[in-house]
């Protein structure tokens, strides 16, 4: 994703630093982190997990291999832990995220906050194996752990008016070192139209190969929009809301109309035809919709995919 602007250069010349990185750099990270990954592979134990009783097998998996669990949650985009790959693996151990609460509120009958661990049992856990594709090029397939997004929309009955819901990650610029320079307005904010936040597809997730998530994958809980680039699942979130209006999200306001409120993953946008998976070597075409167009293209009849507005 883009670091910086300076006022004397349009959104429009700025170009994410992991397309500028080069193939080489790319295959070097990816090299040395398939070597720590060799002895460190777990597969998912559903059910088993630690803090995450019943874990059943949810819909919408992939036969796709999973990238490894190394690979996962060693080369990561958390900016509030800077902006390095392998930083949040380094330095998001230092967030503490208990105790924890998510308040929802804005436009809904029933308000509240709650603690992570009445949100973490609001409904049962599924495994759900989705792809996840970053503007920067590269994929994921990652068994994610958490119910869709629509059961906690349910429970807190949005009002007519509510036509978005904006997602806010934790601002501690004590324990976020990111947080301390001005790269990002923070804290981080993500949104979706309504009927997007409400797809079944949508995440909540909780954790990622049947255990409790790792910090740097934005422990305690984090969003995951499959069909979407990557930078729409805010990590760590502390505050869900609803509202009428549509709100200037955090890379919006970054970059412009580059990754605009839509974002959809979108080949025909700029340099997104391509995409390797992080761990291969292999470059393989990026699909609509990141390949869940049969669900969701309909959500977005009669508006133009690569004009993101
Ligand atoms: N709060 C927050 N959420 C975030 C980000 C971030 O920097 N801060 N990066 C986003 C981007 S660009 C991507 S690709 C995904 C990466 O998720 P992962 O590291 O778990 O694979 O998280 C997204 N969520
Ligand atoms: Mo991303």
């Amino acid at each position: 994703m883009l670091i910086k602007r300076p006022p004397d250069i349009p959104p429009s010349e700025i170009t994410p630093p992991g397309i500028c990185r080069s193939r080489r750099e790319f295959v070097a990270a990816t090299l040395a982190l398939a070597a720590a990954t060799s002895l460190g592979l777990r597969p998912s134990r559903a059910g088993a997990a630690d803090g995450l009783p019943g874990l059943h097998p949810g819909p919408f998996g992939t036969d796709e291999a999973r990238t490894p669990l190394k690979l996962v949650t060693g080369y990561n985009n958390f900016y509030e832990f800077g902006t390095g790959k392998e930083d949040p693996a380094r330095r998001a151990g230092s967030l503490r995220t208990r105790p924890w609460t998510v308040a929802v509120e804005g436009l809904v009958k029933r308000p509240a906050t709650y603690d992570i661990d009445t949100l973490l049992k609001l409904a049962p856990p599924e495994e759900r194996v989705y792809r996840l594709r970053c503007v920067e090029g590269w994929s994921m397939v990652i068994p994610w752990a958490g119910y869709s997004l629509a059961e906690l929309i349910k429970r807190v009955e949005p009002l007519g008016s509510a036509r978005f819901v904006e997602f806010t990650t934790l601002y501690d610029p004590a324990r976020m070192p990111g947080q301390r320079s001005r790269l990002l307005a923070w804290p981080y904010v993500e949104a979706l139209r309504l009927d997007e936040a409400r797809h079944p597809l949508t995440l909540l997730a909780f954790g990622l190969y049947g255990e409790v998530l790792p910090n740097q994958n934005g422990a305690p809980v984090r969003l995951v929009v499959p069909w979407k680039y990557g930078f729409k699942s805010a990590k760590s979130i502390v505050r869900i809301r609803f509202v009428e209006q549509e709100p200037v999200t955090t890379w919006m306001r970054a970059s412009g109309g580059q990754y605009g409120f839509y974002a959809n993953v979108d080949p025909e946008g700029r340099g997104q035809a391509w995409e390797r998976r992080v761990g291969s070597f292999s470059r393989r075409r990026t699909l609509p919709f990141n390949g869940y167009g049969d669900q969701v293209a309909s959500l977005y009849a009669g508006r133009e995919q690569h004009r993101q507005p």
